[in-house]
């Protein structure tokens, strides 16, 4: 009894020590900076986020009545009325296929608030909905309350109608709308500032007051990540879906400079580097990027796409809904790329979420449950080269993980079934609680003479999926070649990915 309370103290104090900030001394050699990248953790905060994997985005507002992507601030609010306009249909579809959090769009870059700001008058307040009474902030709020998930907001930086904007009592007008949002809504979970700056109505640009609002956040709402110009959560680089192929939490600290992050968001409408796939900046976290760094941080990304070609809802875009089977494709390619994925469903000019993404939202989450019910790893007979608690890769618990002995930085996995077995997708899982860590593996079965390698990767992080044709066999070897300290596997799956279906 004593002992093991001695070996949790430990435990404790080990992670204690680990940090989601480390600086690194001038002195510092290679092996000491990659050891320290190692074990750099994210906060409580992104943790909880990381594993949140689907949330989603209701882009809705007065473009949704002009048929617009980008309002320029001068709109006729009278044409806002959503006749049916109901968030529960929203939260509902989204819970329903598997999604944990939710971020409203309370004001875009055109100004128009979804909540009856005291600061403006171009809010919901003058418009016919309810007859100046509706408050959708709250209607969301509530609705993701009712259905346990968790909920944000997303406030415009850049605003085309407030006339302030361009000085410094803009700052003031911004701390007063968000204080309005983190004191009148309860928990929020989630603040997402868009990283688009332009002009303003009288063709000023705005010089932001970021420390300022990272502050107020923090003292109102501390469990709030703060994405995607903040310092929780980085935006991906692209719009596409598509997240990289390596993907580090861990950055160099200048990636989270305010000049950095705008110098790397969208400037223009319609002008998304990511609807190309391609990034600014493949590399972030490499060997090579870490050894130039002053400090570490982890600062993981979030991918965000729409499930239609707009943000905000277009009727000419109803048969442009992306299918269950992209849906699927973009799971992989985000979460399975160790990210979150942010997707937007953008609610109709009844205030619905309209019939074909509801669809659409659905049976992706049936098909989740399909794939990813059967780990077919877990009936295998496992052996490794070096390692303990081989078990607790398929116990479905994040918390227990295999790990090497300490400065073991690669091991081969035996995966043995008594009779063949088919897959088609591999999922891997680190334990991102004590750092991110794996650089290189590698998959292969016995075709009965000889190891056939079938697919490999680098990253790992909190997940990384893997989708190839499908195998048949009774012996599998799985080989971390690489990485930054002893790795861990907090969960290992193998699983079949019917797509006839
Ligand atoms: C971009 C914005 O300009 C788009 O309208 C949308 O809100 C997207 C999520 O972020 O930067």
């Amino acid at each position: 009894m004593k002992k093991t309370l001695i070996i949790l103290l430990l435990m404790a104090k080990a992670y204690g020590q680990q940090k989601s900030f480390v600086p690194i001394a001038k002195t510092d050699d290679e092996s000491t900076i990659i050891a320290k990248a190692a074990n750099v953790v994210p906060s409580p905060r992104q943790m909880r986020w990381q594993a949140l994997e689907l949330t989603a985005f209701f882009h809705f507002g007065i473009n949704t009545f002009t048929n617009q992507e980008w309002g320029d601030g001068k709109e006729d609010i009278s044409k806002f009325n959503p006749q049916l306009l109901d968030a529960e249909q929203w939260v509902k579809a989204i819970k329903e296929a598997g999604f944990k959090q939710a971020i409203i769009t309370a004001k875009h870059h055109d100004g128009f608030c979804l909540w009856p700001s005291k600061f403006t008058e171009h809010s919901i307040k003058n418009t016919p909905y309810k007859n100046g009474k509706g408050d959708i902030v709250r209607e969301v709020a509530n609705a993701c309350k009712k259905y346990k998930i968790g909920f944000g907001v997303y406030l415009s930086p850049w605003d085309r109608n407030n006339p302030s904007y361009g000085s410094e009592a803009y700052n003031t007008y911004f701390v007063n709308q968000l204080t309005e949002l983190l004191t009148q809504y309860g928990k929020v979970d989630e603040v997402w500032f868009d990283g688009a700056n332009g002009e303003g109505p009288n063709g000023k640009k705005q010089i932001y007051d970021f420390d300022a609002w990272y502050a107020l956040i923090r003292k109102l709402q501390p469990q709030a990540v703060i994405a995607v110009q903040g310092p929780d959560v980085r935006w991906v680089g692209t719009e596409s879906g598509v997240g990289r192929e390596t993907e580090w939490s861990v950055l160099p600290t200048s990636e989270k400079d305010q000049e950095k992050i705008a110098s790397l968001s969208q400037k223009e409408v319609n002008v998304i580097p990511a609807l190309s796939g391609s990034y600014e900046d493949q590399d972030r976290g490499s060997r090579a990027k870490l050894i130039n760094a002053t400090g570490l941080v982890w600062y993981p990304a979030e991918t965000d796409v729409s499930i239609r070609p707009g943000w905000f809802y277009h009727i000419n875009e109803d048969a442009k809904v992306k299918t269950p089977k992209q849906l699927m494709e973009i799971y992989f390619t985000s979460v399975g790329r160790n990210g979150v994925l942010l997707l937007n469903i953008p609610p109709n000019t009844n205030g619905m979420i309209a019939s074909n993404d509801v669809k659409s939202l659905a049976a992706f989450g049936k098909e989740m449950k399909n794939i990813f019910s059967n780990n077919i790893a877990k009936a295998a007979t496992v052996k490794a080269t070096s390692g303990k608690e081989l078990k607790a890769m398929f116990d479905g618990r994040l918390s227990t993980y295999f790990t090497t002995p300490e400065r073991e930085t690669t091991t081969t996995i035996e995966l043995n079934w008594p009779k063949d077995v088919r897959f088609n997708v591999l999922s891997l899982q680190e334990n991102i609680a004590v750092g991110q860590r794996i650089e290189k593996f590698e998959l292969a079965y016995f075709d009965g003479k000889q190891w056939i390698n079938f697919t490999s990767g680098t990253t790992v992080g909190y997940k990384r999926l893997l989708k190839f044709d499908t195998i048949t066999a009774k012996k599998v070897r799985f080989k971390i070649l690489s990485s930054r300290l002893n790795p861990t596997l907090a969960e290992f799956g193998l699983y079949l990915w019917d797509e006839s279906k």
